[in-house]
């Protein structure tokens, strides 16, 4: 039988030789070490023998099975380590190869046309403030010289929320907050960008959400003079420095008088073009001397105090600034129409080094 263990043991560490890879290990061991194994029916065997041969061969057996099971460790952890090694060099990664592009956001052109002309006003001395979008009717209509049944409130029909609460239709409240809040009735030289509300009937040129900024200066002695000025700088950053301002009366009913703003065509520079429609002007906002009423109602005396206000849409002015034909390009979302805005923003950020 020792001899024939011997055999085994030999041709054991001839198979070995041959070894390979992880998965010819594993076939050796079932054959040499599993269940239906040469060394597994010599066990069995023992049992047939004296007891001196027993500790004799039983020894010899177990040698052999240790030395088989310690060989094909180490072979195995070798194999291991072989076939990592080679995985790290065929894997081997190419750091000059480009990098993926990230896809980054960029500015939506309605935050960008606001910041824009954030950042005039604020150049001009102004504050930029805010307020809630979930209204009063009280603040929304009625302090602005719109009682309830007067007829213009009609052209700016709301979402209600209750009898007394809407989605605000202009930013003006947030003009009434402020005059109500300045008890010590120091100057007031805001604008107030933010969304808006109608029940408009969606197409190219309406949307029952929009955008507005609107602008109030109260003081002593304020004049239609001083919100031309104002515009007139507002007009020619926003459309080059060539542009002209012209008023045409209008009527709204926070504001006497009331004007409607034109600017000239900076399209053909206001020899009349399919822009302006041959007019030479193009209409850029709505304003006005603030309605004595409106002065009263905010706790000012209109015969002290007066005021300019004026109301723009940041929809309107990027439209025309990028040449934009339908308005509901703006919240569609469309990955087309809005990668072609800060394309220099986008540029920068591919191309430097952080
Ligand atoms: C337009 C016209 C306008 C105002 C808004 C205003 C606000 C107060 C008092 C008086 Cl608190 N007026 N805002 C005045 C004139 C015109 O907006 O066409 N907006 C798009």
């Amino acid at each position: 039988m020792k001899e024939e263990i011997l055999e085994l043991r030999k041709s054991f560490e001839l198979d070995l030789r041959n070894v390979d890879s992880l998965n010819t290990l594993n076939d050796l061991r079932i054959n040499y070490l599993g269940k239906k194994s040469k060394i597994q029916e010599f066990s069995e065997a023992l049992r047939d023998l004296s007891n001196d041969d027993k500790r004799e061969i039983g020894k010899y057996i177990n040698d052999t099975k240790n030395f088989m099971e310690s060989s094909l460790n180490v072979l195995r952890t070798n194999l291991e380590l072989k076939e990592l090694n080679n995985k790290l060099s065929n894997e081997k990664i190419d750091v000059t190869l480009p990098g993926t592009k990230i896809n980054v956001g960029s500015i939506h052109p309605i935050t960008k046309t606001i910041n824009e002309i954030e950042d005039l006003f604020i150049s001009m001395g102004y504050d930029v403030l805010e307020g809630p979008e979930v209204e009063s009717d009280l603040y929304n209509f009625e302090m602005l010289n719109l009682p309830k049944g007067h007829p213009a409130r009609d052209t700016q029909d709301s979402f209600y929320i209750t009898e007394e609460m809407l989605l605000r239709t202009q930013t003006s409240p947030v003009q009434v907050r402020t005059m109500l809040a300045n008890t010590d009735k120091t100057p007031i030289r805001i604008i107030c960008p933010g969304k808006t509300y109608r029940k408009d009937n969606d197409d190219a040129t309406h949307s029952h959400q929009f955008s507005q900024i609107e602008g109030l200066v109260i003081d002593e002695n304020i004049s239609l003079a001083h919100l031309k000025g104002t515009l007139e700088v507002f007009a020619k950053k926003m459309f080059g420095d060539e542009r002209e301002i012209r008023f045409r009366p209008s009527y709204f009913p926070f504001t006497e008088p009331s004007i409607e703003v034109d600017i000239s065509c900076f399209n053909c520079g206001g020899k009349g073009c399919s822009l302006c429609k041959g007019t030479g002007w193009i209409e850029i906002l709505g304003a006005g001397m603030v309605h004595p009423n409106v002065l009263k109602m905010s706790g000012y005396d209109s015969k002290k105090y007066s005021g300019f206000a004026f109301g723009m849409g940041p929809e309107r002015i990027a439209m025309l600034k990028y040449g934009i034909t339908d308005i509901r390009n703006f919240y569609t979302s469309d990955l087309r129409f809005l990668n072609q805005f800060d394309r220099v923003e986008k540029e920068w950020y591919h191309e430097s080094k952080w």
